[in-house]
């Protein structure tokens, strides 16, 4: 397994590269945004997840450094791509958060640091926070998204469904953005759910335009899929049906072509 000098190790020799997986409008087709997702290409072991070397990071207080390392290369990326395309304005790239981030007061700190560096795309960066991490503490999450919400970037729950009491609490947080997990939106005869999905979307569709939030959906692999998300006005999908994730050279050609 990997070690504590090893991920200090890669951290400081570049091993840690953030790819890009793409976010698709659903009813355009078109790539409207994309979700970083890390990789350490370690010299011995090949590639490792995020899995692994998250935990990791966050048992030996490297995960500061990993955040503000996946931060900057995402934001670099889409200073990019937004002087290079004629992307829109809502053209967003998100970064996820770990729980221990969450919760530290050193996220304010250097959030507000990496915003004033890359203050042009500031707007076009989302954090990706998932459920259980903010009802981990409700009343310190509101407090730490309401200031990351002040600082101009946007906000997405991620692994909506999963965590508890969330739709008490969902009007109380300034997300723009809510992500559905891939059980509540893939078909397959074996989940034994596939009769109670679409009720449950359907269901988070009506509150997500009550709320004004809009929707993505994970863990897409099937045409099948991509027509029932559209029969439910569903906004966003993400998922091997239209890539899994990329470099940024990689998906910097899938942008080319859509223009
Ligand atoms: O595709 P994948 O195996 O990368 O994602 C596994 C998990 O790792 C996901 O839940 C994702 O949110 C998380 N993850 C990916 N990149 C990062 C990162 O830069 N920081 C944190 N905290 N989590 C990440
Ligand atoms: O941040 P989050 O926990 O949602 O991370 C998404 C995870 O799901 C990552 O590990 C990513 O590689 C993986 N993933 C992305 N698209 C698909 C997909 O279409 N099918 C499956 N099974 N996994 C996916
Ligand atoms: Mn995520
Ligand atoms: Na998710």
């Amino acid at each position: 397994r990997a070690s504590e000098e090893d991920l200090d190790r890669g951290l400081r020799h570049g091993e840690l590269q953030v790819q890009f997986q793409p976010i698709v409008d659903i009813h355009s087709g078109q790539i409207a945004g994309a979700e970083a997702l890390m990789r350490w290409e370690h010299p011995q072991r090949g590639v490792v997840t995020p899995d692994e070397f998250v935990p990791l990071a966050e048992r030996t207080g490297l995960i500061e450094r990993l955040g503000r390392l996946a931060f900057e290369q995402a934001a670099g990326q889409t200073r990019e791509w937004m002087n290079t395309l004629p992307l829109d304005e809502d053209f967003f790239i998100s970064v996820n958060l770990s729980p221990s981030q969450l919760a530290s007061e050193t996220l304010l700190n250097d959030m507000r640091a990496l915003v004033s560096e890359n203050r042009a795309v500031a707007g076009h960066l989302k954090l990706e926070i998932t459920e259980s991490q903010v009802m981990t503490n409700p009343e310190h999450s509101a407090y730490m998204l309401a200031a990351l919400k002040t600082l101009g970037l946007r906000l997405a729950l991620d692994d909506f469904g999963t965590g508890h009491s969330s739709l008490s609490y969902l009007h109380r947080f300034p997300f723009d953005t809510i992500k559905i997990p891939a059980p509540f939106v893939q078909i397959s005869d074996e989940s034994g759910m596939s009769h109670t999905q679409v009720p449950i979307m359907r269901s988070i569709m009506a509150l997500a335009a009550e709320l004004d939030l809009a929707v993505i959906a994970e863990g897409v692999e099937t045409l099948e899929e991509i027509e029932r998300l559209q029969a439910l006005n569903c906004h966003y999908a993400q998922g091997y049906a239209f890539g899994a994730a990329m470099s940024g050279a990689e998906l910097t050609k899938k942008l080319q072509a859509q223009f």
